[in-house]
C-alpha cells in the first residue's frame, strides 16, 4: 500500500458513505474541489484520504472492509473516526473554535481542552493513514483547517516528501489569532509544509505576521525561515469549474427549470440568496437589509421576490441551531409584515438543491445578494457570474469576501451596513442592461481563465518549485559522504585556516547584542582554544562586533580577530586599523537615528568606530517595517554621493564605509598564509561577501537556510559547534 506518489488529504472524501434503509450507499460529490483534484496528478499513482462521512461505531469490520474496497475504485481511502471523535474534532475544535475565530466571530469560539486533544488525536489518525499509503517521496496536498497539525506530523516522518497545504478559510489578523491557547502548535503544524497557500494576499500577510509574533520566525518575500527549513507562502484564489456552469445552461433539465422559474416569477424581479446556513454568511443581516429595502421602497412591493436557499450545515453545533431559528423567525416576521394574499416577499428553503436547479436559479435571478460577514473566497458569487451567459443580472458582493478582489465590477457592500445594502439593491434593480452586461463580461473574462483546474495546477507547480528548493537545500547540507570528505581534507592538510563569523554562526542570536547570553560560553572558548592549539591551524574570528568586545571575549586565545567587518585586525597581540574614515559622518547620522529610536520602542543604536547600527530585534515587526523603510529613505538622502553604504543584516541596519568588507581582510589573510585547507562559515550578508572571494577548494558553509554563495549548508549553530568539535 505504501506506494502512492500523490496523496490528497481532506477532512471529507469526495464520496459520501451513508446507511440508507440498512444498506451502505456511496454518493460521489460533484463539487469544484473534486473536479480540481481529478485534473492534477493524472500521471501519478493517486490516492485521496478522508473521512467517509459515517461514524466507525456504526460499522462492522466486514463493512469497513467493504467501504475500503469500494472507495478504492474512486482512488479514495477511508480514515475511520468514531462518533465521539467526530463530535470533538469536527463539530468541536474545527467548527466551534477555529472556524468562528478565523471568521472573526470571537464570541462563538469555544476553548475546550478535550476538543483540542481530540483535534490532535484525529490529526494523528490522519498521519497514520497517510503513512500507510504514501511513498516516502510522495507529493501530499492537505486541505483546510481541520488538518493544520498534519503537515508537521508528516514532515517528521517523510523528510523527502513534498507537502502542500491550502487554507480554504481566511487567516485572521494576529489580534484574533493570538486568542487561541494553542496558537503556537497550529503554526508549527502548518510550517511542516513546503508550501502554504491562501486565497488572498491579506490572509498570507496575516499568517506571516502571526508566525513572526508567535514563533519569532522571519519571513521575506513569501518565504518563512522556520528553523533550518524554508517554507513558501503564496496566494492562489480558488476558481470554479466555469465551463460546467456555462455549458449546463444548454442542457434540457436546466432549460426546463429556467422555464418554470420564469413562469413562476412572472412580472417580478428575482433576487437570490444561496449559502450554507452559517453565521459567517450574514443571512440574518441580509434579511434585515431586505426588510429595510421593502420599507424604503414600497413601489417594489409585489414586484420583487427574495428566494433564500440555506443549505443545512453543521447542524450538531449549537450556534448553527440557534442561527436557523433566528433566520426562520426573521423570514416569518418580514413576510408577516409585507405579504398580501397573492405575494410573499421571501421564499425560504432549508435544503440542498440539485445542481440543475441551482444553475437555473443563477441564470434567472436579476440580482444575487452575496453578503457574507466574512468569507475565505465565496464561490456562489463566481458561479452566479458564470451562469449569466444569456440573461443579464447584477451581483451585489460583500467587501469581506476573498472574491471581491477578482470581482471588482460587482456592487460592493459593507455587510454590516444594512441601509447601504438596501440602497445597493435599489440601484441593482434599476441598473441599465448595457451596464449589467459590461460588468458581467469583465468578471467572466477573469474567472473563466483562472478556473478551479488552473488553480490546482498552479498550486502543484509552485509546490514542485518549493520542494525542489527544499531538496536543493538538503542536498547542500553538510552530512554523510560530503562531511567525511571534509574530515579527510582536514586530516591531510598542514596549513589550515578557519574564517568564522561569530553571531549566528558560533552563537545564536539573542534579543539584544549586549545581552549576557550573547557572550561566548566557556565551552565555546575551550573549543576555539583547542582548535587553535594545533600548530597546523590558524583560527580567525571575522565579526561585525567592535574591537573591545572581541578583545574581551577572545583576546587571550591564540586566534586572529577581525572586528567591525574588517575595520580592525588583531594579530600578534596588536590591533591595526583600516585607512577608511567614518567620523565625519557620525555626527550627521546620529541625530536622525536618535530621533527614530525615541519613537520606536525596542530599537537601539550601537556605535562602533567605523559604523552605526540600528538594531530592531526588540521592535514589533509591523512597526519595524514602517520605521526601517522610512529610516533607509532618510539615510539615503543624507548619504547620497558618499562612499557610506546602508546594509541590512539579521534584524539590523548597519551604516558603514563600503570599502570596509570582511572579504578584503579574508583575502589578505589567505594571500599571506597560503593555506591548503580553508573553512569559511557564516550566516548573513557580510559573510556572503566573504564566500564570494573564497578559492574553489575552500569549504564555505552557510549556517541556516536561504540562498547563499556558500557551497554547503549547516542547519544550526548547534550543528556548527558539533562539526568544529569533531575537527578539534
Ligand atoms: C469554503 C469557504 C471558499 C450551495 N447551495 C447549494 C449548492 N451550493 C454550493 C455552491 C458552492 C458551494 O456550495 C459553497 O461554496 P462557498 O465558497 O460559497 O462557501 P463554503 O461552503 O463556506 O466554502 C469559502 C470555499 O471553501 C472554497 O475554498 O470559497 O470561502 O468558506 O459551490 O454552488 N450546491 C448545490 N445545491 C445547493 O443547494 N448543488
Amino acid at each position: 500500500m505504501r506506494n502512492h506518489t500523490f496523496i490528497i488529504v481532506s477532512n471529507r472524501l469526495p464520496i459520501n458513505v451513508a446507511r440508507e434503509n440498512g444498506t451502505l450507499v456511496f454518493k460521489p460529490s460533484s463539487g469544484g474541489l473534486a473536479t480540481a483534484m481529478s485534473s492534477v496528478g493524472m500521471d501519478q499513482d493517486k490516492m485521496w484520504l478522508g473521512w467517509p462521512g459515517i461514524a466507525s461505531d456504526d460499522l462492522t469490520p466486514a463493512e469497513k472492509r467493504r467501504i475500503t474496497r469500494e472507495l478504492r475504485k474512486y482512488q479514495c481511502a477511508p480514515v475511520f473516526l468514531t462518533q465521539q471523535q467526530v463530535n470533538d474534532y469536527y463539530d468541536g475544535y474545527a467548527n466551534a473554535t477555529i472556524w468562528p475565530l478565523f471568521h472573526y466571530f470571537q464570541h462563538h469560539a469555544i476553548f475546550n481542552r478535550d476538543q483540542w486533544q481530540a483535534y490532535k488525536q484525529v490529526n494523528q489518525i490522519f498521519q497514520k493513514a497517510v503513512l500507510r499509503y504514501t511513498n516516502p517521496e510522495a507529493t501530499i496536498w492537505i486541505h483546510d483547517y481541520h488538518l493544520m497539525l498534519l503537515p508537521r506530523m508528516l514532515k517528521k516522518e517523510l523528510h523527502n516528501s513534498s507537502i502542500g497545504f491550502f487554507l480554504h478559510i481566511p487567516f485572521p489578523s494576529y489580534e484574533l489569532f493570538r486568542l487561541l491557547p494553542h496558537r503556537a502548535d497550529l503554526l508549527k503544524g502548518l510550517l511542516g509544509a513546503d508550501l502554504i497557500g491562501f486565497h488572498t494576499y491579506d490572509y498570507a500577510r496575516h499568517f506571516s505576521s502571526s508566525v513572526q509574533q508567535v514563533l519569532g520566525y522571519e519571513s521575506k518575500m513569501g518565504v518563512v525561515t522556520a528553523g533550518y527549513r524554508a517554507v513558501v507562502t503564496d496566494v492562489f484564489p480558488i476558481g470554479i469549474d466555469y465551463q460546467k456552469f456555462a455549458e449546463a445552461l444548454h442542457t434540457p433539465p436546466v432549460k426546463e427549470e429556467m422555464r418554470r422559474l420564469k413562469e413562476h416569477y412572472i412580472g417580478q424581479k428575482l433576487i437570490i440568496s444561496v449559502d450554507r446556513l452559517d453565521y459567517s454568511k450574514g443571512i440574518a443581516e441580509r434579511l434585515e437589509a431586505f426588510d429595510a429595502f421593502l420599507a424604503n421602497h414600497p413601489a417594489y412591493h409585489k414586484k420583487v421576490s427574495l428566494l433564500v436557499i440555506a443549505v443545512p450545515s453543521r447542524t450538531d453545533v449549537d450556534a448553527y441551531r440557534q442561527l436557523r431559528d433566528q433566520i426562520e423567525l426573521a423570514v416569518a416576521r418580514i413576510n408577516g409584515k409585507y405579504a398580501t394574499v397573492e405575494w410573499s416577499p421571501i421564499s425560504y428553503h432549508f435544503k440542498n438543491l440539485p445542481f440543475e436547479q441551482i444553475v437555473a436559479l443563477y441564470a434567472m435571478a436579476d440580482v444575487a445578494l452575496v453578503t457574507p460577514l466574512r468569507d475565505g473566497m465565496n464561490l456562489v458569487a463566481k458561479e452566479y457570474v458564470a451562469s449569466k451567459q444569456q440573461r443579464p443580472g447584477v451581483l451585489i458582493l460583500s467587501e469581506m469576501t476573498g472574491a471581491i478582489h477578482e470581482l471588482p465590477e460587482a456592487i460592493p457592500v459593507n455587510p454590516h451596513d444594512k441601509p447601504s445594502i438596501a440602497e445597493a439593491l435599489a440601484r441593482a434593480l434599476k441598473l441599465p442592461v448595457a451596464q449589467q452586461k459590461r460588468a458581467l463580461l469583465g468578471m467572466q473574462n477573469r474567472i473563466s481563465h483562472y478556473s478551479v483546474t488552473r488553480w490546482a495546477h498552479d498550486f502543484m507547480q509552485q509546490l514542485q518549485r518549493a520542494s525542489a528548493a527544499a531538496k536543493e537545500l538538503r542536498r547542500r547540507t553538510l552530512s554523510g559522504a560530503t562531511q567525511q570528505q571534509l574530515f579527510n581534507d582536514y586530516a591531510t592538510a598542514h596549513n589550515r585556516l578557519f574564517l568564522l563569523d561569530y553571531d549566528g554562526t558560533l552563537r545564536s542570536y539573542v534579543r539584544s547584542p549586549d545581552a549576557a547570553e550573547a557572550r561566548p560560553s566557556p565551552a565555546l572558548r575551550r573549543l576555539l582554544a583547542r582548535l587553535a592549539a594545533d600548530p597546523r591551524n590558524t583560527v580567525c574570528i571575522v565579526s561585525g562586533r567592535d574591537r573591545d568586545t572581541l578583545h574581551t571575549w577572545f583576546g587571550r586565545l591564540p586566534v586572529i580577530l577581525i572586528a567591525e567587518h574588517g575595520a580592525w585586525v588583531y594579530r600578534n597581540k596588536q590591533w591595526a586599523k583600516t585607512a577608511a574614515s567614518f567620523n565625519e559622518y557620525k555626527h550627521t547620522l546620529w541625530k536622525p537615528l536618535i530621533e527614530y529610536a525615541e519613537r520606536t520602542p525596542g530599537a537601539t543604536i550601537e556605535e562602533k568606530d567605523f559604523s552605526l547600527v540600528w538594531h530592531y530585534r526588540g521592535v514589533a515587526p509591523e512597526l519595524a517595517y514602517v520605521r526601517n523603510t522610512n529610516l533607509k529613505h532618510d539615510l539615503r538622502l543624507l548619504l547620497n554621493g558618499t562612499d557610506i553604504g546602508i546594509y541590512e543584516g539579521n534584524k539590523i541596519i548597519e551604516i558603514k564605509p563600503s570599502s570596509i568588507r570582511k572579504s578584503i581582510k579574508a583575502s589578505e589573510l589567505i594571500a599571506s598564509l597560503q593555506p591548503d585547507f580553508i573553512m569559511c562559515a557564516g550566516d548573513d550578508y557580510t559573510d556572503e561577501d566573504m564566500f564570494s572571494v573564497m578559492p574553489d577548494s575552500a569549504w564555505t558553509i552557510k549556517v541556516g537556510p536561504g540562498a547563499s554563495q556558500a557551497k554547503h549548508h549547516i542547519n544550526s549553530v548547534d550543528d556548527m559547534i558539533t562539526l568544529l568539535n569533531r575537527l578539534a
